[in-house]
């Protein structure tokens, strides 16, 4: 096979009903299953991929930062992506080391999802690099092991990540339930106003959670039934439902996190600032027009609809003065670009 660099480009998604809790900590495999929205490419990561002869390691980079993926301690994530990379070779029946350089467009490690489209960047990067002729359930198992959240990443629109109940993980894939341009109308105000590394990565925080909480028996069924209740406002295009069921689960999830013994706080003063701000805009409005969500951080998503979108941005501009906001559509999932776009020098075989 010829050796030849491949990039992608992937994608955040944003949870309306969230992951948080594992069954299984190797294969990430969720106590329940979510619902998310793939977003467009205002935030995104570009990964370059090369499988070489002339390579003596496994080697990742993540904006600029080294990772060496056979080095004996390393992180859980690097360990994972480092399995999912030998199945993938092993499937192609192809023995050469790899090369991988990832740049973020965002705040990594900020609670807004960078290691779900880095995950899926590279998931599909190295399926059309090694020619596997993936379908989107394998590329979404594969990267969900790197990843829970990734796995919703490899297509785009809604997405919904089926739990599922087999031990190997087999049945717990994602799918799309409506394509991007299904509903167009629902975009994300992506508020970001901390762009420091959170305290308590997310993969400990399942773990505690699910350990030391007490109310957490009750989330996975409450998240099941939200799955199902947004799936249906979908199916229907009822925004007022979406936006309720979604700042519901997202409060739920906090609540078990605060819950854990000693908590898991997320959130921060400005977080709750945006929650009292939506809830008083829907209040004059008479119905939900934006909805708040937050994952492993404090920075804010809110979801809204395309009409409302500048009168949503001044009630966040109004609550955070010195917010970043980014209006992410929806999104296609990953995709592959061109030569120009490569972040690998194939003469030096380092990274541009
Ligand atoms: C989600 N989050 O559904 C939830 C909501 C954060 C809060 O998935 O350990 O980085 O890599 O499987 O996917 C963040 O967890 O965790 C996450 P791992 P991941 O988007």
């Amino acid at each position: 096979m010829p050796e030849k660099v491949v990039t992608a480009i992937g994608t955040p998604n944003i949870a309306l009903v969230k992951y948080w809790g594992k069954r299984n900590n190797r294969l990430n495999l969720p106590m329940n299953s979510s619902l998310s929205m793939t977003l467009d490419e205002s935030l995104n990561t570009k990964t370059s991929i090369l499988f070489s002869k002339r390579l003596k390691r496994d080697t990742l980079y993540i904006n600029g930062e080294k990772h060496d993926l056979e080095a004996k301690s390393t992180s859980e994530k690097i360990f994972l992506t480092k399995g999912v990379l030998d199945s993938m070779r092993q499937l192609g029946k192809n023995a050469s080391k790899a090369l991988i350089v990832s740049n973020n467009s965002f705040p990594t490690s900020s609670g807004l999802a960078s290691s779900a489209s880095g995950a899926a960047a590279l998931v599909f990067a190295a399926s059309h690099a090694l020619d596997l002729g993936l379908s989107e359930r394998q590329m979404s198992i594969f990267a969900r092991r790197i990843s829970g959240s990734a796995s919703r990443s490899i297509m785009g629109g809604f997405v919904k990540w089926n739990r599922g109940e087999e031990h190997d993980g087999s049945d717990s894939y994602a799918e799309q339930i409506a394509s991007q341009s299904y509903w167009p109308e629902v975009i994300d105000l992506v508020s970001i106003f901390h762009e420091k590394e959170k305290k308590i990565s997310s993969s400990v925080g399942h773990d505690l959670t699910l350990k030391k909480s007490k109310l957490y028996f009750a989330r996975p069924e409450y998240a099941e039934n939200h799955v199902k209740e947004i799936s249906e406002a979908i199916q229907k295009k009822d925004f007022e439902t979406l936006a309720e069921i979604t700042m519901q689960d997202s409060n739920n999830m906090h609540a078990t996190m605060l819950d854990t013994y000693p908590p898991i706080i997320y959130l921060n003063e400005k977080s709750r600032d945006i929650i009292y701000a939506i809830h008083s805009l829907n209040e004059s409005e008479g119905k939900n027009i934006a909805a708040y969500t937050f994952d492993a951080g404090p920075n804010a998503q809110v979801i809204t609809l395309r009409k409302y979108s500048k009168k949503v941005t001044e009630v966040l501009k109004e609550a955070i003065r010195d917010a970043r906001l980014i209006e992410a559509g929806q999104g296609s999932g990953p995709r592959l670009l061109g030569e120009a776009d490569s972040l690998i020098s194939e003469a030096t075989l380092q990274p541009k």
